[in-house]
């Protein structure tokens, strides 16, 4: 019987999970539309360019999802469910600090973090915790109502888990057992159609979208899964044009004329969809929801640390096109040598000999034509973005009171839940640029690795 393995496992349930939430959101499929003709016509307009942060291929297959769950153990869970995919807990997100509305949540994102299998399919997934403990949202009496109602419902089926498990630690599955995991692991976040209890909802409602929409209900669901895009401007309009309600704006760096860095995102307004709800003298009617939304991305070159810092500085000022070109070089060049993004290097094999031997650092290397540079692409996301797509589309902010205290639930707390290491994005790149500058390193320079060796 053939082995499935990880990263197949993985495509097999992006793919499961766009089918399922396809038939469920019909705009989703009206998105996946026009993202398509949107990423045909800017290849078709710029040739090879267009493909450099990523094939035609790898981008249309493209998607992150995104869940929220209740409890750390259902956290812990879907670690196991995702570890089975090859996806690890990558970056710490703390919302309840985002400006100017913040959201009960922690979150972290479950992506493949080695190249290669990026490569084969990127599929992440950001997921976030309610932040039941936190006193600027919740009041003991009602933090203590959430557990109890959370304690009591279960996301993933043993089964699952238990398949989970075994593709983790075997790294893949036979071809039954990966069905019967694939169709499983779909169906945890698959919408039900379940009565909700409506004074629970509702009250829940009051405090916080987010938290009636994690602890209203007894199951979980994908809220939104996005396609990628190579023009987002292009996609946005043709949305517009289409009739379709977009959000006020596009989150994450304006449009400029250097090259796409970090994140690009916007969505369409949540759509009210039929859900029933029991009410307290237990008879059930039907009425809506809008929890679930279209989202679009476009990705960029990733950061380095002081790449970012630009980044932050330029976003809290809210500043346009013309204060990027000032603060920031408008070329792959002009980054790599301020080290201001992250590249791989290759050596130059055919570069005339002149006498001079290479250089140490990867800027002068570059100006002496001894390497060549590859964008590395942004993987990860943004938390100010992130809170915004939340509060976008969840209707008004709630409440809380900035007086109390938050809770703690920092990285090393979400790790310790996970009990797994959370990767440090900004690590990941530099080690895969690390990594492609040993390997020039050696290229050009082999006698003195074998006498180092
Ligand atoms: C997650 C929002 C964050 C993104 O793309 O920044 C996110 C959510 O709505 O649950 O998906
Ligand atoms: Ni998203």
């Amino acid at each position: 019987m053939p082995f499935i393995e990880p990263w197949r496992l993985r495509a097999r349930f992006a793919r499961s999970l766009s089918e399922t939430y396809g038939r469920e959101v019909p705009a989703y499929t009206t998105l996946l539309e026009a993202s398509r003709e949107v990423n045909e016509a800017v290849v078709a307009a710029r040739g090879a360019e267009a493909e450099r942060l990523g094939s035609l291929d790898r981008v249309t297959a493209e998607r992150h999802g995104a869940i929220r769950l209740g409890t750390p153990r259902e956290l812990a869970e879907a670690a196991r469910v995702f570890g089975a995919m090859g996806m690890r807990p990558v970056g710490y997100y703390d919302l309840r600090e985002a400006a100017p509305t913040p959201v009960p949540v922690v979150s972290t994102a479950f992506r493949p973090v080695a190249a290669d299998e990026l490569a084969r399919n990127p599929f992440r997934v950001f997921t976030s915790l309610l932040a039941v403990s936190d006193r600027r949202f919740f009041t003991v009496d009602l933090q203590r109502r959430l557990e109890e109602f959370l304690a009591r419902r279960v996301l993933f089926a043993p089964e699952l888990l238990a398949l989970a498990d075994r593709a983790e630690r075997a790294h893949g599955l036979p071809a039954a057992d990966a069905d019967r995991f694939v169709e499983l692991a779909t169906r945890s976040f698959a919408l039900t159609g379940a009565p909700i209890d409506e004074d629970w909802y509702r009250e829940l409602e009051r405090v916080s979208a987010v938290a009636a929409d994690i602890g209203g209900v007894k199951s979980t669901h994908v809220n939104h899964l996005t396609p990628r895009v190579l023009d987002i401007d292009e996609l946005y309009a043709r949305m517009r044009d289409r009739g379709i309600e977009m959000i006020g704006a596009i989150q994450g760096p304006p449009r400029w004329d250097g090259p796409d860095v970090l994140l690009r995102q916007t969505s369409f307004r949540a759509l009210a969809e039929p859900r029933a709800f029991r009410r307290a003298d237990g008879s059930v009617h039907r009425s809506s929801l809008r929890v679930r939304f279209g989202e679009v991305e476009a990705r960029g070159i990733a950061l380095t640390a002081a790449g970012r810092a630009a980044y932050d500085e330029l976003r809290a000022e809210g500043a346009g096109a013309e204060r990027w070109r000032e603060r920031l070089p408008a070329t792959e060049r002009g980054l790599a040598a301020a080290d201001l993004a992250f590249f791989t290097y290759e050596p130059v094999r055919d570069r005339p000999l002149d006498g001079t031997g290479p250089p140490a650092d990867a800027a002068a290397l570059l100006d002496g034509g001894w390497v060549t540079a590859h964008p590395i692409v942004y993987e990860d996301f943004l938390p100010a973005s992130a809170a915004g797509i939340f509060q976008s589309n969840l209707g008004d902010g709630g409440s809380h009171d900035i007086a109390q205290r938050g809770s703690d639930l920092g990285a090393g707390w979400l790790a310790g839940v996970l009990g797994r290491e959370l990767a440090d994005p900004i690590a990941l790149y530099a080690e895969q640029r690390e990594a492609s500058l040993g390997a020039v390193r050696r290229a050009l320079t082999p006698e003195a690795h074998l006498t180092r060796s």
